[in-house]
């Protein structure tokens, strides 16, 4: 991974695992992405249908490979251990998976993101030693089945009138034709499932949302 701010890497945030990929294969999904313009890589492997145990980390080392040669951050979502096994570039844990207090220790100076809802949960974050916030759902979203309520850009505004200054990206139903309006509420990036993943063109959806960014 090229050695970077870490609000570099957040720009265009790309997650997935294989249950958002459909009948493609994930490894051409991720490729194509990267072609396009991704930034960062979270593999999320969630869901009925979702790969476990050996397959899971089979992938996972497939996905790995992809972003090392393309020198973009792979992270993982939730799965502590496998990042640790990989010796992934980080870890997204939500607010109930275990405490980022915890996760902090034992991913020593990787990367770590934490899910935020409320300026508390913010605050509890930083202090546990969070690189940066996933803030959402900002719009709403089909890729999450227990999303809380969509509140708009404005829940970025909030975090940054609360003086919330670490990074954060924005989660949660966005797109090219929105995607803007988070930054310009003070988003660092934008993260993304099905505006990439679910697209027929996923070169062509990725670099359609990067113009959005700039
Ligand atoms: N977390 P899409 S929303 C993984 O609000 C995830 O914390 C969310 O997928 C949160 O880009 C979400 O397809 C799903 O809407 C994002």
């Amino acid at each position: 991974m090229k050695q970077q701010k870490i609000e570099e890497h957040l720009s265009l945030y790309f997650i997935m695992g294989s249950a958002n990929c459909g009948n493609r294969d994930p490894v051409d999904v991720l490729k194509q992405a990267i072609d396009g313009g991704i930034t960062l890589f979270q593999y999320r492997e969630k869901g009925e249908a979702a790969l476990k145990d050996r397959e899971k980390y089979r992938l996972a080392e497939k996905l790995q490979r992809v972003c090392a040669d393309a020198e973009i951050p792979f992270m993982v979502n939730d799965d502590v251990e496998l990042a640790i096994e990989l010796d992934a570039d980080g870890v997204h844990v939500g607010q109930d998976d275990e405490a980022a207090r915890f996760v902090r220790r034992r991913m020593g100076n990787k990367i770590l993101g934490v899910s935020a809802h409320t300026i508390d949960e913010a605050h509890q974050a930083i202090h546990d030693g969070a690189d940066y916030l996933g803030i959402g759902p900002i719009f709403p979203t089909a890729s999450k089945a227990d999303a809380k309520k969509a509140q708009g850009p404005e829940l970025i505004k909030h975090f940054r009138n609360q003086e919330i200054n670490v990074p954060i990206v924005g989660i949660g139903g966005i797109t090219s034709a929105n995607a803007q309006e988070v930054i310009e509420a003070g988003a660092d990036g934008v993260s993304v499932i099905s505006a990439i993943a679910g697209a027929e063109n996923i070169q062509k959806a990725t670099e359609e949302l990067k113009t959005k960014l700039r």
